[in-house]
């Protein structure tokens, strides 16, 4: 019985509904106070081609896979932006873009005043006792800048890096960014930077604290560009049997010209260029390789946390900072309001998490801050704009009427319900999908009089405020200055045709 009281206070608001027999069938141990470990693994630039979601036929994810049959995996979960540094602020603040201002690659949220004492979602585990760890990729390369790092987490592993890298870039892309590559590369596992911060994870988890509750974040780098794999990665998918993504020719001429406008040049190539230069099998096969080399490292973490005796006492959590395209929609890369840029995958796993569900209801990653804090017993902090999932967690089935909303730069959003998609540009210009009739998105229905009334239905999620840009915001940033639109400082020209490469 003192078990099953000790674990009450720890996972208080999943206890009524899993009920004392799944609970006591757990044997958590009552050490630490009952209270539950987080290890939170973050994927950069990994859409929905896991195992799990089965965005791809071929993928290969065999420990994502196992994650899903002890866990919970939502399935139409959204960022709340296309891009590293906004989705991640977003997780982490548990605030919008749009009430932030945090919309490009930079700035760190904290040079803006409002923001120095907003707690985070590991200072806020720490403020309630928790041992917080934090390694790789978990805020955006180089946040929060070195000085800062002690008052956001109090150990801190291996710092992101793309490493190694080749003598030379493998691809000649349109960009000559060093970053913007595909191959094989290096020759073993042992090489690559993301297997390091998997032994670094491994070797802490295996010695964790007993002692005292602990928040672990773990950011990989995989499969963001470059797409580098050692050969056997590549092996597990023959070029000549390769599944390419569907792709409709014109699928851009449905589309308001404002929409161009949001990736309007990126370092990522176009998907016309990847078509007539042979490379559009190399780069689906490079990321398919570079997601299975990031899942054998999250099964390295998983089986030491399994090693550490601490497996039924952790809250595991994966999710990725927002999806890629491959070719959808003429583009690679981000950088959209379309489903291929926003669908995530998010896992869950854990005592009293029912084992092997899914949910599809609409879900932000936005609701990740309140989920952690209110599944681990703490309070949720007033000002956080997520809700708690644990009512899902409890039962994937329950109704839920708020959709997902993800914003790429000021007062561009995105609507996502169970059924529909509706986005609207800064200019008003609209696009609307039904994705149950057609999940490519390839049909823009926001013309058609008689959805008038689903439009405005979906239109009153739209945020109030739309927060002008942070000062010091650069990288990925549009703006409209005196009816211009500026893409990264640069006036877009009424006549300018859509850079296709
Ligand atoms: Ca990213």
């Amino acid at each position: 019985m003192r078990r099953l009281i000790t674990l009450c206070v720890g996972v208080m608001g999943l206890w009524t509904v899993v009920g004392e027999q799944t609970v006591a069938a757990r044997d958590p141990s009552p050490a630490a106070g009952g209270r539950i470990n987080v290890l939170m693994i973050v994927l950069d630039d990994l859409n929905d081609w896991v195992g799990p979601l089965q965005g791809h036929p071929q993928v290969r994810t065999p420990y994502l896979d196992a994650l899903a049959r002890r866990g919970l995996t939502f399935t139409n979960a959204h960022c709340q932006s296309p891009l590293c540094n906004p989705s991640r602020t977003s997780v982490l603040t548990g605030l919008r873009p749009s009430t932030t201002g945090v919309y490009a690659l930079q700035p760190w949220f904290r040079s803006d005043g409002r923001f120095r004492d907003h707690p985070t979602l590991l200072q806020w585990f720490r403020q309630h006792g928790y041992l917080t760890v934090s390694t790789g990729k978990v805020f955006h390369s180089g946040y929060p800048p070195k000085e800062q790092q002690s008052q956001e987490a109090d150990v801190w592993g291996p710092e992101a890096r793309f490493a190694p890298r080749p003598k030379s870039k493998f691809v000649t892309t349109p960009d000559p960014h060093p970053l913007v590559d595909w191959g094989v590369f290096p020759e073993r596992d042992e090489e690559c930077f993301d297997y390091d911060l998997a032994s670094w994870a491994c070797t802490w988890l295996r010695d964790a604290p007993r002692d005292k509750p602990w928040f672990v974040a773990i950011g990989f780098q995989h499969p963001h560009l470059p797409c580098y794999a050692p050969r056997k990665w590549f092996d597990l998918y023959p070029e000549d049997q390769l599944i390419l993504p569907v792709v409709k020719e014109d699928d851009r001429d449905d589309l308001p010209r404002f929409a161009s406008f949001l990736h309007w040049k990126l370092p990522e190539p176009r998907w016309k260029w990847l078509v007539q230069q042979g490379q559009w099998r190399p780069l689906v096969r490079a990321y398919l390789a570079s997601v299975s080399f990031v899942d054998a490292q999250i099964g390295r973490v998983l089986q030491a946390l399994r090693d550490s005796g601490l497996e039924q006492r952790t809250l595991v959590v994966v999710w990725s900072d927002h999806g890629w395209h491959l070719g959808e929609k003429g583009i690679t890369g981000k950088n959209s309001l379309w489903e291929r840029a926003t669908r995530v995958p998010l896992m869950l796993a854990g005592p009293g998490i029912p084992a092997g569900k899914q949910c599809r209801r609409p879900v932000e990653l936005l609701d990740l801050y309140p989920t952690l804090a209110e599944y681990c017993g703490l309070k949720i902090p007033p000002q956080l704009e997520g809700i708690s999932l644990l009512p899902w967690l409890k039962d994937p089935q329950a109704p839920r009427e708020r959709p997902a909303l993800t914003t790429h730069n000021p007062n561009n959003h995105a609507v996502r319900t169970e059924r529909w998609r509706y986005i609207r540009y800064a200019d008003g210009s609209e696009e609307l999908y039904d994705l149950q009739a057609d999940p490519h998105e390839w049909h823009n229905l926001a013309q058609r009089p008689d959805h008038a009334a689903v439009k405005k239905e979906l239109a009153r999620w739209l945020p109030e405020h739309n927060a002008p840009p942070m000062r010091g915001s650069a990288g990925r940033l549009l703006v409209i200055e005196n009816g211009v639109p500026l893409w990264e400082g640069r006036p877009i020209r009424p006549d300018d045709p859509f850079p296709d490469r």
